[in-house]
Order: structure tokens, then sequence, then C-alpha cells
């Protein structure tokens, strides 16, 4: 089977190894329309399914990058961390990949500007600002495909936030995953909106990573979910060209619910929700029957993420105080 160390090296060949002084870059967190749940190679983090994203704009993580000879350091938002923390083990074991020596040492300096106590994906930002960040320390000068793929060695979904606006993740269909990669699609559309409606800051359960598996193992649901998944592909491209926003909202409501079916079948359960997750449903339902286009989508986690457009922003944070509003095409 091909490691990531094989994908690395591919991907590297010929570009310089030695790091040089230090390097800085951002990229911004997504919210999938049609989500990835399930891999078919654990190892390069591949999926099952294609999927589609937002990105969140200003919103994301800021990586900081140097070479040094002494000792690997890791930091996140101004705080030192222990090497052996999970956030730095993570960071270091994907760092690993890269250097040239064991002499070669990296300081990282990671910022969120995802709120943190939200529970908000901020890996996905993290490896595409680190990948990027280690291109410019490296002087590799590598396309948007080569930073793609080594964004989801880190994190599947990290490859999606390499881009801001629309963007797909092919799923690919190579054993080396060399065609699973995400690209921008050539849409825009200033009057969308998401928002973000924090119900809990609590820790999850179970991480996504682990539940994925167990969902993809033992729901009987799941093999349902990559026809879903396809079909759900096909209208979200159709409502982003067309800008037909019902269309939209609709398919990413039910794609959420029916991979959250997926993992609410698997044994044991991978129930993310919460009664106020339950209760924003609920309210979400009702005030789209009272005439507003409000939708939701749901991740690995409590919070829900409302979508709708600006001339209904008044309204809709107006039902959810407190409401964090983000406009991914400003
Ligand atoms: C997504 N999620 O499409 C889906 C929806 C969560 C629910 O991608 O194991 O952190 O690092 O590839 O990318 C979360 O999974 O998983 C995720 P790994 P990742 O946004």
């Amino acid at each position: 089977m091909f490691t990531r160390q094989e994908a690395v090296q591919t991907l590297l060949r010929g570009r310089p190894r030695q790091p040089r002084g230090e390097a800085a870059a951002f990229a911004p967190a997504n919210i999938a329309l049609c989500k990835y749940w399930g891999k078919r190679n654990e190892e390069l983090n591949l999926p099952i399914t294609s999927s589609l994203s937002v990105s969140l704009g200003t919103l994301g993580s800021r990586v900081a990058l140097a070479a040094g000879r002494d000792r690997d350091t890791v930091e996140l938002n101004g705080q030192a961390l222990e090497n052996d923390s999970p956030f730095a083990q993570r960071t270091l074991d994907f760092l690993d990949l890269f250097r040239p020596n064991a002499d070669v040492r990296y300081r990282v300096a990671a910022n969120n500007t995802v709120p943190t106590a939200a529970g908000f994906a901020s890996s996905a930002s993290g490896f595409a600002a680190l990948v990027q960040a280690l291109d410019k320390l490296h002087g590799w000068a590598l396309d948007a495909r080569s930073l793609s793929i080594l964004a989801r060695l880190g994190s599947g979904s990290a490859c999606r936030s390499i881009h801001n606006g629309f963007v797909e993740w092919h799923a690919g269909n190579q054993a080396d995953g060399m065609d699973s990669f995400a690209e921008r699609l050539d849409a825009t559309w200033p009057a969308f909106r998401l928002g973000l409606v924090i119900v809990s800051g609590e820790e999850k359960p179970i991480a996504s990573r682990p539940a994925m598996k167990r969902t993809v193992e033992t729901s009987p649901l799941y093999g349902g979910w990559p026809v879903k998944a396809a079909r759900d592909l096909e209208e979200l491209r159709t409502a982003i060209r067309d800008h037909d926003f019902g269309r939209l909202g609709r398919t990413a409501e039910s794609n959420a619910l029916a991979m959250h079916a997926t993992m609410i079948a698997a044994w044991p359960t991978v129930l993310y929700w919460l009664p106020e997750s339950v209760a924003v449903m609920r309210r979400v339902a009702t005030l789209r029957a009272e005439g507003l286009d409000v939708y939701f989508t749901m991740d690995a986690g409590p919070n829900v993420k409302l979508l709708f457009l600006d001339e209904d922003t008044e309204a809709v944070s107006g039902a959810f105080p407190g409401l964090q509003v983000v406009a991914p095409f400003w």
C-alpha cells in the first residue's frame, strides 16, 4: 500500500529539501454542503465520496513556521504546548513527513480565528495553512493541486481549505490518491451567508476520525450514502451555478441529515446532537414554514450552521440571538 511518505516523495521530487528562515500562511475554515463521511484509505485520507464546501473567508488559521536546530516547539493561540499534547503530536507527526534529517527542527505557532470554544473544525484550516507555510519555508513553489493533496494527508477536509469560495473535493479512484484533491468552483455568490449557532463548547463524545470509521464498519445505512452524496453533489453544482438558494438549502440540509442518520445507526451509536441542537433544527423548520428562507447544516458536533441570504440577515439574527454571521464572498 502507498504510504504518506511515498506520497510526499512523489510530490516533492526535484524540490528543495532544506527549510530556510521563517514563513507564515493563512487558510480559511470550511463548512461542507455535501459532506465527507467515510474513507476508502485511512493512511492517505482518501474518501469514499466527493464533497463540496464553502470556505469561511477570514475565519480560519494562521500558521507561522521557522526552521531551527535545537528542538521542535508548538504554540497554539499564544500558548506553548507540551510536545506530547494531542495537537502538538499530530502537528509534529505531520512535519516528520517533510523533515530532511533529524537535525532540522521546526518552530510552529498556530492561531485560530475560528471560535475555539465552538468546536468548529480548525484541523482543516490548520493543516491547509501549515502546508502553505511549509511550501514557503522550503521554497517548493507547488501548485494548488499538490498543496491540496499534501493538506489531505494531514486531515481529509483540509484539502478543501486550500481554496476560498465554493470548493469541490474530487474523491478520485487511484490507489496513490494523486487524483484526490480539491478545486475551487468558478462561482461567486456575494449574498450568501452562514450563521454559526453555538449550542455547546463541550468536548464531543467521539472524535470524527473514529466516528467515521465506526459508521463505515457498522452502520446498516452507510450503503445508501454514496448514492445520496453523488446526487446531492450534482444538485449543489446546479444550485450554485443558477444561484437557486432554495435548491442549495434543501440539498445541504438533507445531506447533513442523511449523514447524521448513517452515524446514528452505527453501533455503538454516534450521536452528536444535543437537545439544544434539535431545538435549533425545529426552530429553523418553523421559521421556514413562516416564509423565511433559512436552512441548516451540521458537522461532527452539536453546533448548527445556518444558511441564508443577506436580505434575511436581520430576521435570522433576530431569531437566533448571538448568531455569528459569516459572509464567505466578502
Ligand atoms: C466534512 N467532516 O465534510 C465532514 C462532515 C465532519 C462532518 O471532514 O480523519 O477532520 O482528518 O480526514 O477531515 C471531519 O473530518 O477527518 C469532516 P480526517 P476530518 O467537513
